[in-house]
């Protein structure tokens, strides 16, 4: 920019009328300590890609780190307007700033600044992308275009993000460039229809909607859903259906809604984007750090299930790496000393990045740096809120494990134990599941554009709903030592239901003693250590839906999401069993339907449902448990 004096200089009279807004000005910050090039970097096939390249001023060989965005590149390499690289870049860049990294965004295809088109999570090429580009390469020619054309780097390149943009890391480990010396996905999108956003087990999140609104309605960021009713519970009940809220706001003009609408079951096109069994299917060669989090109210399962299909081929041990906090969705890259009404000691996020993530990546990514004591799998323990340090994980599993799982059965009179249940006590419980009420997943009213309350609601009270008449609820005595699980309980519940399709939500809960001095506001607490929905459709095949056979017991057999808890003495545990989960989860008919996100009024009927606890049909959570330290 010039300076006053400069500009007295050189300046001849202006007329009172001279436009005030230059054709360009240079926004440079004089006195930075960094320097920013917007660049547009060409793709093989010829489109260009907008990417913004920060690089601490005066560097020399420094490594470069990546990462490729749906969320405006711009935006993600200006937390501030600040002449300092540290509040330039947002909270979870700032251990690279400290370590000289040059800072690197990309808009993917398609989104903000970059040319071609947008695909949502586009998927690799092969039977669904006959194009010849995809992330994958995508990544590739932006890794070679780097360390070609930044003249400050070292040549090494390590990729980072979270969610989406853990997706787009991960998609570049497919045939990754020789210069991608380690990775870092967190929380990455990984299988849209078993766990991550878009669906779990088949039953639909209809938060997505305002997603797709923001995402796919323009270029840029796109309006919120002009609903005009404040409460979300009620909006999504007067439309009906997820299809009926679609059509009233306009968005079944969208090609991705559609896509989904075709796609309701596990077919081809959820199973040929399945990133775990993609990367499962390849030879490792590439250092990667997968971040999961343990309250994950978005993708909660693509991280540890990628973990682990890629984990029997890590022969040597080296090359895949978990890591479970204890956060939100993202978390990992804000504060992580607290988690709704949790508190951990100190910054828990700020400490994995600064002392687990960041001397991972410097060795892999810094000419000398030493190696790093990464432990191959480092999981917090909540509960008892340490971190520990393992080999492998889970620890307890079907087989294989440390330790095999164990059956906690629901048992007669809202009990909960780890011995069968007694013969001659009712066989079942029972409750009416009416659409026209559905139970809410977070206490009315229900606003999905409340973020704060989005991130936290894993760890919501589940007080708030144990006391509906359509909500089971099974607690055991109070433990007297600690229990630990550590991996994925596992559900197995036998229930009937007297109509013919119908969803089933489970959750495992830690409930806090009637007292706790230190933090009264946690007496009685009900939180969730686990929980999940199945959609009773697809309890035999995923890919092929069939009706339910009204009021016969049925086996539904699904995982609850990965813990690593202590239930400490003094609490006990609990299992509630529900419905539905609303307006989080699109209403299940309870009538078989062909499609149901085209359920008409008159499919949504009451129902009758039962859940066994007697002899071969006793349901049980198949707990990790293990031995607490
Ligand atoms: N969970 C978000 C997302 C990922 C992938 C597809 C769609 C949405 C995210 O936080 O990026």
């Amino acid at each position: 920019p010039l300076s006053s004096t400069a500009w007295a200089q050189t300046a001849s009279p202006l007329s009172p009328m001279a436009p005030d807004i230059p054709a360009k000005v240079d926004t440079a910050i004089e006195g930075a300590d960094y320097i920013k090039r917007d660049v547009m970097i060409p793709m093989r096939d010829g489109v260009k890609l907008h990417t913004v390249i920060v690089i601490p001023k005066g560097a020399q060989g420094a490594p470069i780190m990546l990462t490729r965005t749906p969320y405006n590149a711009t935006k993600r390499a200006k937390r501030s307007v600040s002449p300092h690289m540290l509040a330039t870049l947002a909270q979870g860049d700032e251990s690279f700033v400290a370590e000289g990294y040059i800072r690197v965004f990309q808009d993917i295809r398609g989104k903000y600044g970059s040319e071609g088109d947008y695909v949502m999570t586009r998927p690799l090429r092969g039977p669904l992308n006959d194009s010849e580009v995809d992330h994958a390469t995508d990544a590739y020619d932006t890794i070679d275009w780097l360390v070609k054309n930044v003249p400050e780097s070292n040549g090494k390149v390590g990729m980072v993000g979270s969610s989406y943009e853990g997706f787009t890391v991960l998609m570049a480990l497919v045939n990754p460039h020789p210069a991608l010396k380690a990775a870092v996905p967190m929380s990455p999108m990984v299988d849209g229809w078993k766990g991550d956003d878009w669906f779990h087990n088949g039953a639909f999140r209809q938060t997505n909607f305002d997603y797709f609104q923001h995402q796919t309605t323009v270029r840029g960021q796109g309006d919120d859903i002009p609903r005009g009713i404040y409460d979300d519970y009620d909006a999504f009940l007067r439309a009906g259906s997820a299809d009926g809220f679609a059509r009233q706001y306009g968005l079944a003009q969208l090609p991705f809604w559609r896509k989904l609408t075709e796609h309701p079951a596990y077919d081809a096109y959820w199973q040929n984007q399945a990133l775990d069994t993609i990367l499962g299917a390849r030879t490792p060669t590439v250092p990667t750090m997968i971040v999961a989090s343990l309250w994950d109210q978005e993708d909660m399962y693509g991280a540890v299930h990628t973990y682990e299909a890629i984990e029997p081929k890590d022969t040597r041990n080296d090359l895949n790496y978990l890591v479970l906090g204890p956060w939100r969705h993202s978390g990992v890259n804000y504060d992580g000393s607290t988690l709704g009404p949790l508190k951990f000691e100190g910054d828990t996020a700020l400490d994995f990045r600064r002392n687990t993530m960041l001397p991972f990546l410097d060795e892999h990514l810094k000419n000398g740096a030493p190696k790093a004591d990464t432990a191959p799998v480092l999981v917090f323990e909540s509960g008892t809120n340490v971190w520990r340090r393992l080999q492998k994980w889970p620890t307890a599993c079907a087989s294989g494990c440390v330790a095999n799982l164990k059956p906690l059965y629901l048992q007669a009179n809202g009990g909960l134990g780890f011995s069968a249940p007694a013969k001659g006590a009712p066989a079942y419980d029972e409750y009416v599941s009416d659409p026209a009420k559905p139970v809410p997943y977070v206490p009315r009213p229900v606003r999905f554009s409340d973020g704060d309350a989005w991130k936290r609601w894993l760890v919501t009270d589940q007080r708030a709903v144990a006391d509906r008449t359509d909500v089971l609820v099974y607690t055991s005595e109070v433990l007297t030592a600690p229990m630990k699980i550590s991996g994925a309980p596992v559900v197995n519940l036998y229930a009937s239901t007297s109509g013919t399709d119908s969803d089933w939500v489970v959750k495992l809960i830690d409930v806090y003693p009637d007292e706790v001095p230190s933090q009264p506001e946690m007496g009685g607490y009900q939180l969730a250590v686990g929980m999940d929905i199945f959609r009773g459709r697809y309890r035999d095949s995923l890919e092929h839906p069939t009706a339910i056979p009204a009021d016969k017991v049925q086996r539904y057999r699904f995982e609850l999401p990965n813990a690593n808890h202590v239930f400490l003495p003094g609490h006990r545990v609990m299992v509630q069993v529900q419905s539905s989960w609303f307006p989080l989860y699109d209403r299940n008919p309870q009538t078989f339907v062909d499609n149901i996100f085209l359920a008409k009024p008159g499919d949504y009927r009451k129902a009758t449902q039962r859940v066994f606890h007697q002899g071969a049909q006793a349901s049980f959570i198949d707990l990790p448990v293990v031995p607490a330290d």
